[in-house]
């Protein structure tokens, strides 16, 4: 295993302890993995079973599937499916969200409840649910209905289609792309995949692009406004990560995942005097609880919940041996966790039906019974502590890190609480002191050097006066390398420096988990409609970038931030690139189609160019790149400025 794999330092000294213990773990596997060449670029078709047929070699574009298949119709097909797989998990996602907030405004859900009123109301006005003179659980109940049925919805189109610019909703319209209902874009893009259906290319990639709005204009958007309702808008909070978070004298334990509908509840028990006291009884201080992947974020945001790390640091958590219990859910959790934990004494504790892994202990998680639920996990968890070994806590610091920036935070730390507006953003960005704004997101992955690509893409923008919104693991990684403090200002250019320093923000911003990339897609159109910066998302100087994804939610993300309009950046590995057609298809012809088109780089720096080559672009043709000349200001210059 190249040993230079991780630039996390406790990482390092975990996967060090993994190798002298013979504990295997993700990057031996990666090391001993050879992806097949074939899938990896989208030539392999096993859609049906008179194949697999794999279209390879010099003359691959030549060949077809048993069926007639091109290679081109082959890697559509195989990218639509990732597009359906990732809509569906963000789509189930906020399923649940919407289930919950039912059964809390019934009252069915003892422990939840509508939390945030006005964010209640702010949805309940964009699905045109009246909200006057109405009691906040009868208007929970509405807005809970209202989302389910955005799920069984056959025609007409989503209503959160209402919150892009309006020139944006005319193209998805005119070009027949807006989503209907999401389970309906799921099955039907699954259907056209199938042998013998949709075998033209661009009929294919349009409802690829519909099925992945349903995503981000849709599930993704239900699960962040829901569970704003439910436990809060975050607002910046401060908060610590990486592996030292966890604590050698205390009961640790780890929730991983994604909804937070358990998570939250282990946070309100874990604090309960009762368990307290139950850990203090088994010779603990008390109870220490940390968050791994998007689960962490969402804990972290709203109650300053320390992240243990992201999706590649699970197992690594374990490896501890300081873990009690490791409480997951759905999403995003390695197969090989109960083995890992076999090593030491960690339970593993899988609560979702939908996602059970064997060798794990599994106990179920009802919302309409959470707290009885939460503290029967939590005391086995306790019940657990006697049984440890050796501790082995990496002894690196834990970094500081402030996180929830929201797109109503940004309204309001740009623009003051009460005439909260993004005019101060946006004539940042028209100033120049803003180049432009690039959303860093998504997974890490152990092909690439796993931190490294996140990182030094975000020091190499801030340096060059980019603002970063960045989510997922993407946030969690960053936030290890010190760039999530208002401190790492010093490592921007002068203009987003002095943005910093004024309003007392970090340059890289922390916007949630992943389903929080819908509120990107929202604090895009407050800039639009700001005005200034052009009428449609695709004139905005923005960029989103996923430089270590692994996950197929990641290709339904990149989808719909195309189809919204913006440059995506992929790294690792683009798996259409077997296929010129299909190549030329998402590398170029996306954005005569929709505005926006993928990009493939793996090179930090070289994406980090890439992103200021499209900023400066947007910035010519918007008129707001001669003033910008980018001078570096003496006093006397200020003086002069400020007269
Ligand atoms: Ni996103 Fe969150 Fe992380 Fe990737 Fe997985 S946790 S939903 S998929 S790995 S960023």
């Amino acid at each position: 295993m190249d040993e230079n794999i991780n630039i996390d330092e406790a990482s390092c000294e975990m996967i060090k302890k993994a190798a002298e213990e013979g504990v295997e773990i993700v990057f031996d596997r990666a090391a001993k993995m050879k992806p097949c060449p074939i899938g990896a670029v989208g030539q392999c078709c096993k859609n049906c079973m008179m194949g697999p047929c794999r279209l390879a070699g010099k003359d691959a574009e030549e060949k077809h599937g048993v069926c007639g298949a091109s290679l081109g119709v082959i890697a559509a097909r195989n990218l639509m499916r990732m597009i359906a797989a990732g809509t569906s998990c963000h789509g189930d996602h906020g399923r649940d969200m919407a289930f919950t907030l039912l059964a809390a405004a019934k009252g069915e859900a003892p422990g939840y409840e509508v939390k945030d009123v006005k964010k209640l109301h702010k949805v309940a006005g964009w699905l045109d649910i009246k909200t006057e003179g109405r009691e906040k659980n009868e208007i929970g109940i509405d807005v809970a209905n209202a989302c389910i049925n955005m799920f069984s919805q056959q025609t007409g189109e989503l209503a959160y289609i209402k919150k892009a610019p309006k020139k944006r909703q005319e193209l998805w319209r005119k070009l027949g792309i807006a989503q209907r209902g999401i389970d309906r874009e799921v099955v039907e893009l699954m259907n056209r995949t199938n042998i013998g259906m949709d075998q033209d290319i661009d009929n294919l990639v349009m409802q690829g692009f519909r099925c992945a709005l349903a995503n981000g204009w849709g599930g993704s958007m239900i699960s962040s406004d829901i569970q704003d309702i439910l436990f809060g808008t975050p607002t910046p909070i401060r908060g610590k990560v990486n592996l030292g978070v966890l604590k050698e004298d205390y009961v640790n334990i780890v929730v991983h995942g994604h909804e937070p509908t358990l998570s939250e509840m282990i946070a309100v028990v874990s604090m309960d005097p009762e368990i307290i006291k139950y850990a203090e009884s088994k010779g603990a201080k008390g109870v220490n609880l940390s968050g791994i992947c998007c689960t962490a974020n969402e804990v972290l945001m709203r109650h300053g919940i320390p992240s243990a790390g992201n999706f590649l640091q699970q197992e690594l958590a374990v490896l501890t041996g300081a873990v009690e219990a490791m409480i997951v859910d759905v999403q995003c959790i390695m197969s090989s966790l109960p083995k890992v934990a076999e090593c030491y004494h960690s339970k593993i504790i899988t609560t979702n039906r939908k996602a059970k892994i064997t060798g794990a202990t599994y106990m179920e998680f009802d919302e309409h019974n959470a707290v009885e639920s939460a503290k029967e996990i939590i005391k086995m968890a306790i019940d657990n502590y006697p049984n440890r070994g050796k501790v082995n806590i990496p002894h690196i610091k834990t970094q500081d890190m402030v996180v929830g920036f929201t797109d109503e935070t940004i309204t309001y730390m740009l623009g003051g609480t009460y005439r909260g507006s993004y005019r101060p953003l946006n004539d940042a960005i028209i100033s120049g002191r803003i180049r432009g704004v690039v959303g860093i997101v998504g997974c890490n992955n152990p092909k690439v050097a796993t931190d490294d690509v996140h990182v030094a893409l975000a020091k190499e923008l801030i340096k060059n006066d980019v603002l970063i919104v960045v989510t997922g693991c993407s946030g969690i990684t960053n936030a290890k390398a010190g760039l999530l403090v208002p401190e790492a200002k010093d490592l921007a250019g002068p203009g987003l420096r002095e943005i910093c320093e004024t309003v007392g923000i970090p340059p890289v911003l922390h916007a949630g988990s992943c389903v929080d990339n819908s509120r990107i897609l929202i604090a895009c159109t407050h800039m639009v409609e700001e005005g200034g910066l052009g009428d449609d998302i695709s004139d905005l100087p923005v960029v989103g970038v996923a430089p270590g994804w692994m996950s197929e939610k990641a290709i339904s993300i990149g989808h719909y931030t195309i189809a919204s309009g913006l440059l995506t950046i992929f790294g690792v590995a683009f798996p259409v690139t077997g296929s010129k057609e299909m190549s030329d298809m998402v590398f170029n012809k996306y954005a005569d189609l929709v505005g926006g088109k993928f990009a493939f780089e793996e090179d930090p720096i070289k994406i980090a160019e890439l992103c200021l080559k499209h900023i400066d672009e947007k910035r010519k043709l918007l008129g707001i790149d001669k003033a910008q000349e980018r001078v570096l200001y003496d006093m006397e210059k200020r003086r002069e400025l400020e007269a």
